[in-house]
């Protein structure tokens, strides 16, 4: 890490995810010069979450308390303060959040935001009621994306606007039980009297932003996304979702803006508690996956592949075409554009139990199999859903000669290949459901576990004819926060988010495809797509 110089100009960028919040600040160069976080768990105990959240008897409500994400900001900052961070040098701040969890501000809130008094923490002020202060929040526990208690309220949204795909075609995506709206519709029938006495309804990233700017901040464009009401492509609320959600929610939720905007300078409190220059600007937040995005830089024709215990694909997208799996979403940097969020449940497990089967336990054994198997692995094709799977909604084990004849046995190294190569035309398939197409030019960042097997990445390379490039992404989001910061107060001038990132460091180029394999798996693509609608029709529990 760089050290903190006085004369320099800094960013920040925050991420509230779901166990800790993270900071990092970031130089005109894009070094990092200072990083920091609190844990929830251990760091504000007396809250008692396990993973930063609190899990209901049934297993489905999953919550967080909101004055936690508050009381972990006083903390930080104050970290930071007595780690003697310079905080006259920020420029701009920017952040992310969790995405879909929701905040339900009190009436008068606002007031107490706009009025904050320097001589107190922010969690004194905005918390239960007492002599002094006003609470700020009606609802003290703030749903969160692993809630999944609203099955019922998203049935009602899909038939209020005529389908599941319909809801698609508008918001980017079916509806979700985390997904916002029905969380909100769902605080609306069971907590009515908390709904009527709020002001104003955030996302975990508007929240954040609102306690820096002193006020309510928009809701962005990315992270209005993953709400199931806001039309994709008219970046407005669609009305016919809002009015199938709960009653005035237009006023409740405010208008969305670009991820790009400057929201404003901070308040004062920021600059007499901390020393903030008065001219520092908030950048709207967004959520923690469109910050990831930002963060890898992430640019048309690329896809980022995340091989984690779920493998999580990113796609910039120009052209989207919202289908009943996966999230399109207004893309963070460029809101003219898209980006397509896909997850697959079947990621590193399967892949470390086909190597205990196949490989000896040994990663070098499947490298060698890899290595060993030619292009295409003579006509077999695997499907390998050891639990079930999202896309396509399928389990069990279905492996496929040449013929299209399934067969129930291959040979160890064939099916090592069979699962590799099946994994990432599964990948490529789904992305390009949603319109995502390799373009002259196209990347693959892969990050994530299994991104420093190099013979798992030559296959990722081959199967998506482009090269695969290495990039560490564990801080991504918040990178990318500080990224936006600095990007966002130079939009207005027509400067783009690239150019203002030149000078970042390059990823690593780790594999180039082999001449043969963008007709082997154009071909392959074809027959794996077929495949797949027959693995979908049979029966599973
Ligand atoms: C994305 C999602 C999660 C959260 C976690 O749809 O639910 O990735 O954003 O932070």
């Amino acid at each position: 890490m760089a050290t903190v110089q006085s004369s320099e100009e800094v960013y920040l960028g925050f991420d509230f995810s779901t166990q800790q919040l993270k900071v990092v600040a970031i130089n005109e160069q894009l070094e990092v010069i200072h990083q920091d976080n609190v844990h929830f768990d251990s760091q504000l105990a007396h809250f008692r979450t396990d993973g930063g959240v609190h899990v209901a008897a049934d297993g489905l409500r999953v919550t967080s308390p909101v004055l936690m994400w508050v009381k972990a900001l006083d903390l930080l900052l104050d970290k930071m303060q007595k780690a003697g961070f310079d905080f006259s040098s920020v420029r701009a701040l920017s952040g992310s959040g969790q995405q879909h969890g929701s905040v339900y501000w009190k009436t008068g809130a606002s007031r107490t935001l706009e009025q904050l008094d320097p001589a107190f923490s922010l969690h004194q002020q905005l918390q239960m009621s007492c002599d002094v202060f006003q609470d700020s929040f009606s609802v003290d526990n703030s749903p969160v994306w692993m809630d999944s208690s609203t099955g019922l309220q998203c049935e009602r949204l899909q038939e209020a606007v005529g389908g599941a795909a319909r809801l698609a075609d508008i918001t980017g995506s079916r509806a979700y039980e985390r997904f916002t709206g029905n969380q909100i519709a769902k605080m609306h029938q069971e907590q009515p009297r908390n709904f009527q006495d709020t002001e104003r309804i955030s996302l975990v990233s508007s929240f954040a932003a609102s306690l820096f700017l002193g006020g309510y901040a928009a809701i962005d464009y990315s992270d209005g996304s993953g709400m199931n009401l806001l039309d994709i492509r008219t970046k407005k609320w669609s009305d016919i979702c809002l009015e199938a959600t709960a009653p005035n929610l237009d006023r409740l939720l405010g208008t969305p803006l670009p991820s790009v905007s400057v929201l404003g300078p901070v308040s004062s409190y920021w600059v007499r508690r901390f020393g903030f220059p008065d001219s520092c600007k908030v950048v709207a937040f967004t959520g923690d996956n469109p910050a990831s995005l930002a963060g890898m830089r992430l640019q048309q024709g690329d896809i980022a592949v995340s091989l984690g215990t779920s493998d999580t694909v990113f796609v910039w997208l120009q052209h989207p075409r919202p289908a009943l799996e996966g999230h399109v979403l207004v893309n963070p940097v460029d809101w003219q554009q898209f980006m397509a969020l896909l997850c697959f449940k079947n990621g590193s497990l399967t892949r470390e139990r086909v190597r205990n089967r196949c490989a000896e336990g040994s990663w070098e054994v499947f490298s060698a199999a890899l290595r060993e198997t030619p292009l295409g692995n003579d006509g077999y094709i695997g499907f390998f859903f050891d639990v079930l799977e999202i896309m396509p909604r399928a389990v069990g084990i279905h492996l496929f000669d040449a013929d299209n004849n399934k067969v129930s046995t291959v040979s160890a190294q064939a099916e090592v290949r069979a699962l590799v190569e099946g994994q990432f035309l599964s990948r490529r398939l789904h992305a390009e459901l949603l319109g995502y197409s390799i373009i002259p030019g196209s990347r693959v960042l892969a990050t994530g576990g299994a991104s420093c097997n190099k013979d798992i990445l030559q296959v990722l390379s081959d199967v998506f004819n482009a090269p695969v490039y290495t990039i560490d992404v564990s801080n991504s989001a918040c990178l990318g926060s500080a990224y936006r910061a600095m990007h966002g107060l130079l939009d207005k001038s027509g400067v783009s988010f690239f150019d203002v990132l030149k000078k970042a460091p390059e990823a690593r180029l780790v594999a180039t495809p082999q001449p043969t394999a963008q007709q082997v798996y154009n071909h392959m693509l074809k027959r794996f797509a077929q495949l797949e609608k027959r693995v979908l029709q049979e029966p599973h529990p």
